[in-house]
């Protein structure tokens, strides 16, 4: 049994995770840099390291650092959190060489996820469904256009390597891919160091949902559930919601299915996330994520399992603590990240918080390790908090959310919540059938609204002058 795990994260991430080692009795130790000292996180556990400035190259993403300081501190495993070396298979040998625990998936796994035209491949071996597109990496322009011509068009180009939507290029024609084709690759090795791309069709108009699993080292596999992160913009997500209302029981059903005896067959330890874009009914594998993810509280509020806790006891060779038949759904949970930007143009807006008081009540849960006077660093992820609610229907959540963004103040710094409230008010958001591109559409449309209103307002100034 641990006694004590360093945490190779910071943020609302890092506190997450000392709140399950602290109900488990297991010691904490926060690794930090210069810029983090004054982090809640780092107050929080029971003991911190500073592993160096303020770069993450030179400190989160430091891998003989972050170990060093798990061999001083005694530490018997390691929570990587979401990000920074959670999906690094290298980090996680070096820590099994060092015999520290890493929570996590084998490095294999990792591996093989990790390089999407593997991951696909192996998609496909255990039945999971998958979007129609190459056989591998494509080879030659001639070879991806064989391929179009066979799947037709429209078609996306994807990096090996890439993910996350990053080095994705879309083709409605030959004429276009032949244009993008060479784009791709040479995008692919400046960004990766790997030109390899694949082919698939594009799917226009999908919805992004996800599927939650967790295995432990003793071949058992659940799913818990789905979640919709439809709501996003150039790939951030900002709202996420679970269970997904615009599946069927049984489309939710089989697809768990498929899923977990594909995990079952690959012997998969570890929580992970199943991505599939899902249209007309059909589910595609897009891709898997083999971490935590930012969006996992609304699964945990849904289901009631501590995903962390889970995610610690596999990694300390327990079973899990609940069969498929445990695993039962029940009411809402939505999700807003709260960015510390200006909800129009985007820009990171760091700065003091000046006051903060967080919202309350009935079902509502913040995950965030802000406080009054912290000064918010300009050089990571701008999410400052999660404020997720839960209730007993999808209905009742998006009011329990426009109430508790209400009550949120953060004060001194510009944030998400204006742009969150707008979207719980918006039909489509309401209706919940909202696809992938649909928020990048409201915002521009609000943008042209806000355009046409200052010409009016301008105008109307105008004729007030000239009456004078
Ligand atoms: C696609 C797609 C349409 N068709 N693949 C973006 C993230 C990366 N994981 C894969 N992505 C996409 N793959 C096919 N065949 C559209 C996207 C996509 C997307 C997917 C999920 C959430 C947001 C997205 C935003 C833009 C594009």
């Amino acid at each position: 049994m641990f006694k004590k795990i360093l945490i190779a994260n910071r943020g609302e991430i890092a506190l997450r995770i000392i709140r399950a080692c602290r109900e488990m009795g297991i010691k904490t130790v926060a690794v930090h840099s210069t810029a983090d000292s004054d982090a809640m996180y780092v107050k929080m556990a029971d003991e911190s390291v500073c592993i160096g400035p303020a770069l993450s190259s030179e400190s989160y993403l430091n891998k003989s650092a972050i170990i060093s300081a798990a061999v001083v501190t005694n530490a018997d495993a390691v929570h990587p959190g979401y990000g920074f070396l959670s999906e690094n298979a290298e980090f996680a040998e070096m820590l099994e060489a060092h015999g520290i625990e890493f929570i996590g998936p084998t490095p294999e796994h990792i591996r093989k996820m990790g390089d999407k035209v593997e991951a696909k491949r192996t998609a496909i071996e255990y039945g999971i469904p998958v979007v129609p597109g190459s056989d591998g990496a494509l080879d030659t322009l001639n070879d991806a256009i064989k391929v179009a011509k066979q799947i037709e068009y429209p078609v996306i180009i994807k990096a090996a390597s890439g993910g996350g939507g990053r080095g994705m290029k879309i083709a409605f024609n030959e004429e276009e891919l032949k244009a993008q084709y060479p784009i791709a690759k040479a995008e692919a090795k400046s960004a990766f160091g790997d030109e390899r791309v694949y082919m698939e069709k594009y799917l226009v108009n999908p919805k992004h949902i996800e599927i939650q699993i967790l295995g432990d080292t003793h071949g058992n596999v659940v799913t818990l559930g789905e979640r919709d992160c439809s709501c996003q913009r150039k790939n951030q997500k900002l709202i996420e919601e679970a269970p997904a209302t615009i599946l069927t029981k049984k489309e939710s059903k089989d697809i768990q299915d498929i899923v977990r005896n594909a995990m079952q067959k690959m012997g998969y330890r570890g929580a992970g996330t199943i991505e599939f874009l899902f249209e007309n009914g059909r589910f595609y594998f897009m891709e898997m994520n083999t971490r935590l993810q930012v969006e996992h509280p609304v699964t945990e509020q849904v289901y009631g399992i501590d995903l962390v806790r889970e995610q610690i006891r596999v990694a300390q060779g327990e079973k899990l603590g609940y069969t498929q038949d445990d695993i039962i759904p029940n009411g809402h949970a939505i999700e807003c990240r709260i960015n510390a930007e200006d909800p129009e143009t985007f820009i990171p807006f760091p700065g003091t918080v000046k006051y903060y008081h967080a919202p309350g009540g009935l079902g509502v849960r913040v995950d965030s390790g802000l406080y009054t006077g912290y000064k918010i660093p300009s050089c990571y992820d701008s999410m400052i908090a999660k404020l997720i609610v839960f209730a007993p229907d999808r209905k009742q959540a998006i009011i329990r959310m426009k109430n508790a963004l209400s009550e949120f103040v953060i004060d001194g710094v510009k944030t998400s919540i204006p742009l969150d409230q707008k979207i719980l008010s918006q039909e489509e958001f309401v209706k919940g059938t909202y696809p992938i591109h649909w928020l990048e559409d409201f915002i521009k449309s609000e943008k042209l609204k806000k355009e046409v209103d200052e010409v009016k307002d301008s105008n109307s100034k105008d004729v007030k002058h000239s009456k004078k």
